[in-house]
Parts: structure tokens; sequence; C-alpha cells
């Protein structure tokens, strides 16, 4: 379909003067970029005033949704009170410590303290140089290394790339950067054994994290960094058991344990943090944050540290050399004191609970009824399924097909937001959806499958 004068003229703008992340810009330019114009509830829409569920929030953010009215109030009063004011040379701003605050209110206990950033990755590096910092003062300062997963994604900065476990982001920029080394990930259909239980490559996968820290030899290790349930790398839910022993291996060889809940905190898993949810259960020393936290109205991202570290940090550390121009800026921290209170006000949680993720989960396993569809799993409100070639025998399509991309074209053109990821299809729907948009998804992911199955039909692949 010919599209707008408009949307041509802010494609061809777009093409000369706009650098996309993580992206190639010649294809982007052969297909013209699809541009968002305007979003309200779980909704978004294009230029083309196609209306689309957005199924993926944002990118795993706007998880209460677009227009909500409390959070922009939160942006506005702020911006008329205050817009900046920095948090260097003994000054503080209300909203800052006032989130700060809300922070500590909603953390597993013991974390009372948050040291804020602008982004998910700016937190990683953060982490990085404190939890070494904690170290040096403790008097143990050969402790320096951290330890990651492969196919991890903790942000795309010279530290956050560094811990992501992407080989095509180490080959861009000669990553990762001395002192970060990565352990494969505990994805069974990838890396279980034939007949292996899920409760035995739990321990497997675990112990790797072990055979690590003795090659490396623990007075060298810092720290230990992971998603409880990886996103970027394709909505990998860890097998039962995984996080239990890694809690153990941290705890035997003293080494901080971080749980990087960019993506899985803040409601998305239906807990405050994916911690304390019953399928992780566990108690890090520091926690990651982004993303939810201002539910993606405006960029902040922050460490909240447990008293272990943070007390040695303050009673004893002196100045931590550290810091952004941005880090606690208040309108940034009003959002994210207003997406607190909303979450609290609305008892959103129970309510995800009790009423969306049992029904969520159902519906989208139902998606393995699917010829082309295995593996369908949820864990809260992530979500993620294998397009395989051959179901039965687990055989994935060639990587050169890009049917995951196909798929998303699909999902795109049928009205719902879906990413591809491999061979892996995934989904992080807004928190704030009900069960009637649960099946609006979920029929629309169906349409797309259908396509799909179709189109490759017609073309003899399946
Ligand atoms: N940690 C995790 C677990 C993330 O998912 C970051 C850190 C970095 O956050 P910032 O705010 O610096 O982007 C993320 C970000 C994708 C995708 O393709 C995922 C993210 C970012 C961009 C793309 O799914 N997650």
């Amino acid at each position: 379909m010919p599209v707008s004068n408009q949307t041509q003229q802010l494609r061809v703008d777009d093409f000369n003067h706009y650098l996309h992340p993580f992206s190639d810009m010649l294809s982007i330019n052969n297909k013209g970029a699809r541009i968002i114009v305007k979003g309200d509830g779980c909704y978004i829409w294009d230029s083309e005033n196609n209306k689309i569920f957005d199924a993926m929030s944002g990118l795993w953010c706007v998880n209460l949704g677009y227009g909500q009215k409390s959070l922009i109030d939160a942006a506005t009063e702020q911006l008329n009170t205050l817009a900046f004011y920095n948090s260097f040379f003994q000054t503080a701003n209300t909203p800052a410590i006032e989130l700060s605050k809300a922070i500590a209110s909603v953390a597993p206990d013991g974390f009372n303290r948050v040291f804020f950033t602008n982004s998910g990755s700016e937190a990683n590096d953060t982490m990085i140089r404190m939890v070494r910092r904690y170290w040096d003062i403790k008097g143990q300062s050969s402790k320096k290394i951290i330890i990651s997963r492969w196919n991890a994604y903790h942000g795309s900065t010279m530290g956050g790339a560094s811990l992501s476990g992407m080989k095509y982001m180490h080959e861009q920029g000669d990553l990762p950067i001395p002192g970060i080394v990565h352990i494969a990930q505990p994805y069974q259909l990838e890396n279980g054994l034939p007949n292996e239980t899920e409760t035995d490559f739990a321990l497997r996968a675990a112990n790797w994290l072990e055979e690590k820290i003795l090659e490396l030899g623990a007075q060298n290790v810092a720290a230990f960094v992971g998603e409880p349930v990886q996103g970027a790398g394709g909505v990998i839910i860890p097998p039962s058991g995984y996080w239990l022993r890694i809690q153990e291996i941290c705890k035997k060889y003293d080494i901080l344990l971080v749980a990087d809940e960019v993506i899985c905190g803040f409601g998305r898993l239906g807990y405050w943090f994916a911690s304390q949810h019953p399928h992780i259960n566990i108690n890090p020393d520091l926690i990651i944050i982004a993303k939810g936290l201002t539910s993606g109205y405006i960029p902040m991202g922050g460490v909240i540290v447990h008293d272990k570290v943070s007390e040695v940090l303050v009673h004893q550390g002196g100045d931590f050399n550290h810091g952004f121009t941005y880090s606690g800026h208040p309108v940034a921290a009003n959002v994210g004191v207003a997406t607190i209170k909303y979450i609290k006000e609305q008892k959103l949680l129970q309510h995800l609970q009790q009423n969306i993720i049992p029904y969520f989960a159902t519906k989208f396993a139902q998606l393995n009824n699917h010829p082309l569809v295995g593996d369908a799993q949820s864990i809260g409100l992530v979500a993620g399924l294998v397009l395989y070639q051959d179901k039965q025998q687990k055989k994935h399509f060639a990587k050169d097909l890009h049917v995951d991309n196909i798929c998303r074209e699909f999902c795109f053109n049928n009205g719902v937001v879906m990413r591809g990821v491999g061979n892996r299809m995934i989904i992080a729907p807004p928190l704030v959806m009900n069960q009637t948009q649960v099946d609006e998804i979920i029929s629309k992911i169906v349409l797309s499958l259908d396509n799909l199955f179709d189109s490759l039909k017609v073309k003899g692949i399946v």
C-alpha cells in the first residue's frame, strides 16, 4: 500500500539524519521505518494510523501503558517546580529523596539505599565500579572479576556490553573489557543433555559458576551478575533450582550476587522484584533497575544496594568517585515516585497474580497447539516460544531464512508487536492489560503464525 507523503518525508529525513540503535541503516532505508506517533493504554499508532497492540511495552518498559495521567502530571508538576538540580556538592532534591525511600519500602529486606543513573547500562557500569570499590575498602582488592553469562543482556556501554554475553556486540569494539568473564546460560533447550531432568540440568548449569570461580580463584572474583529471567536473550526462564544453587555458590566463595532486574523489576513477574518470585527466590546483594522504574516515561536507572554493601561504602568508604550529571534527576524521580504509588494504590501486583498472570499463562501455553510452535512458556508477563520447522524433531529453521523477522512483520500487520530473537518469538505486554486484551494478543499472534505457516508452505519450507 502506498504511504502518505508525510510518512515518506519522515522516512527520508530519518535515513539522512537519524542513526538508529542496533540497526542496519541500509536495510531500514530499503523498507522505510515504521514511525510511531501516538500511544494510549496498551496501544500505539503509526504514522499511517495503524493501531497496534504494544505487546512489548515499548521496549520492556511502558509497564503502566501510555497516557497514564498520574505519571504525566508528576513530570509536568516537577518541570514547573524544579526542572533540574544536581546531587553533587552536598545538595539533593526532594523527588530523588522520596524515590529512594519509596524504592526501599518495596525492595526486599535489607535494601535501603539507591544510586541513580539514567539507564540500565549506566546502572551496570555503576555496579562494576561499586563492587570493586567495596572489595577495595574491605582490603580484598584482588577481587575484581565479574562473572556473567553468554546470551545475557546488561547494556550497551563499555561495561554493559562487556557484561552482556552477545558475541556480535563483543566483536565490535574489542570487548569484553578486562576482568569480565562468561559462563554458559541455563537454557536447557540449547545446553541440556538428552534425557536430562530439569533438576539435574539446573544443578549442572549453576555449577558452571563454581567451576569458573575455582578456575579463576575466588580471591579474584568480585561478583556474579545475572538477569533472573533473561529478556533480550529470548525470554529464557531458568530451570527450577538454578538460582538457589547460584546463591549457595556465591555465599560459599564470598562473591557478591547481583540481580539485573532492569526488565524483571517493578511488577513484570507479578512481584516488586523477580528475586521475590517463588521460582527465583534469592537474596541478592545488589539489584540493577531501570525501565519499569519510570514506566519508560523518562529515562532512569539505578542500583539498589543491600545494607551489607552500602554500610561499608557509606561508613568506611569516604568519597565514591562516580556519578552522572543526571543522577537523581528530579523530573525522572518524580515519575518514579508516581509509578510506585500507582502500583501500590491500584493493588496492581495482587490483581496481576490473581486475575491476569494465570490467565495469560494458560492462553500463551495454548500456542503450543500451533504446528510451528513449541516450548511456549511464560513467567509473570514475559513469554517466549520457539518456532520449529519440524516440531516433533525439534528442528529449527535455517538462520538465513530470518523466520523470526517474517513472523514479526506478520504480527505488526495484524496489529500486535511481538519480537523475534533467532528462533524464538517473545512478548512482554503492559501490566495494565485486561483479560479481553490477553485474548486479543493471543488471537492476533495465532493469526500471524497461520500467515507465517501459509507463506512457508507456499515456498515449500514446511
Ligand atoms: N539490563 C537488562 C536486563 C536489560 O534488558 C539493560 C540492562 C540496559 O538498559 P538500558 O536502559 O541501558 O538500555 C537492559 C536493556 C532488546 C533490548 O532487544 C533490550 C534492552 C535494551 C535494548 C534492546 O530486547 N534491555
